[in-house]
């Protein structure tokens, strides 16, 4: 079944790119052998991170994936998940692989960390910080979340929101792991000054400067900056992260399941990164504990060794839609040890918040 649900944030999320106070999100739930999978599609109500939206996911899924999914013998679904006939949009691929992956896990019953090949019990995290009115605005929000114990604050930014919110946040925190996200808000030819002036702010990076599909510019800055630079948008298959390492376009990569068409090519992309020396952290896109719980299993593997944008439950809802929510404890987010995701979808409140459902059978 697919079924959009409306999440009201806890509170607005800015982003350089636009601002999102509801969320609205795609659950898919596949069922067999009197299991189910769950997943969750991280496209969002506007193509303002990447060209997919809630809208496309739910064509393209209803319409393409789900129908050729049921054509098949579930047996080859992880295979068919990956749909290796549709051209483009990940984000709905990768709803349909990620489900499959949590019917398999629990199928084989073990959780989904160790189906993907992880052994850690906890992963380190840290938040995601919107953009804020001002310095002010910014410092009490990292005061709240430094306090309850997060183990780094990216900050999100964009021209005119930089450098001297940024030096506040430094100046009183000398210490903290603090890093930046512009999701693509700068231009290497026009904004090197505000560029290097974060260059000065010992941050443990900055995300997604440039261009949201751009290398060459990257690897430009790249040699221009001790800051490493982490790539987000313009990471969207193990082919792009082998470019982006083979030309030195940054020296990190935030890994989203959504972004890169689902788990396998998560870890692929995971691997090739550890072979190569590139660290790799788990990134965020406002999920329910849903897409929170995939996260988390994938965060468990080795080579995610910088904290995700992992937070607790309630940074960004009042109340979840899973049992139990998700609470990061002294930076760290507990690995859930039951069968697949390993946390249980609320159907009541769930059903509550369904704005649209379709079943979709042989
Ligand atoms: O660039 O990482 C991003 C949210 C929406 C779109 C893009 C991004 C984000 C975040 C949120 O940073 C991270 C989170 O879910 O905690
Ligand atoms: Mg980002």
């Amino acid at each position: 079944m697919l079924r959009e649900v409306l999440l009201e944030l806890a509170e607005p999320f800015e982003i350089s790119s636009g601002c999102t106070t509801t969320r609205r999100t795609l659950l898919l739930t596949l069922e067999g052998d009197g299991l189910e999978g769950w997943s969750e599609c991280v496209a969002g109500g506007s193509p303002t991170y990447s060209y997919e939206t809630v809208d496309t996911a739910w064509h393209v899924l209803a319409r393409w994936l789900l129908p050729d999914l049921l054509r098949h013998e579930a047996d080859d679904a992880r295979h068919l998940a990956s749909a290796p006939w549709l051209r483009g949009h990940p984000m709905a691929r990768a709803t349909v692989e990620m489900a499959t992956w949590d019917l398999e896990a629990k199928r084989r019953g073990v959780p989904l960390s160790a189906l993907l090949g992880g052994r850690r019990r906890e992963v380190p995290v840290g938040v995601s910080v919107g953009i804020q009115r001002d310095a002010d605005a910014l410092l009490g929000k990292v005061d709240e979340y430094l306090a309850e114990g997060y183990a780094r604050v990216k900050v999100k930014i964009k021209p005119g929101r930089d450098v001297e919110m940024l030096a506040a946040v430094r100046n009183r925190y000398p210490g903290v792991s603090l890093t930046a996200d512009a999701n693509s808000a700068y231009n290497l030819s026009t904004d090197l000054d505000v560029l290097c002036a974060l260059d000065e702010l010992s941050l443990a990076m900055i995300e997604q400067p440039l261009g949201h599909e751009d290398l060459l510019d990257h690897a430009a800055l790249q040699r221009r900056m001790a800051t490493p630079i982490c790539l987000d948008e313009s990471i969207r298959s193990a082919g792009d992260a082998r470019l982006a390492i083979h030309i030195g376009s940054g020296a990190i990569v935030n890994i989203k399941p959504g972004r890169v068409g689902g788990l396998a090519a998560s870890v692929e992309i995971h691997d090739l990164c550890c072979a190569e020396g590139w660290p790799v952290w788990c990134g965020g896109m406002l999920e329910s504990g849903i897409g929170r719980a995939h996260n988390v299993a994938l965060a468990a593997l080795p080579g995610f060794t910088l904290p995700g944008d992992i937070s607790s439950s309630r940074r960004y809802w009042r109340e979840d839609i899973v049992h139990p929510e998700f609470e990061m404890r002294n930076g760290s987010m507990a690995v859930p040890t039951g069968p697949g995701i390993g946390v249980t979808p609320r159907m009541g409140r769930i059903e509550a918040l369904t704005v649209r459902k379709e079943v979709f059978a042989p």
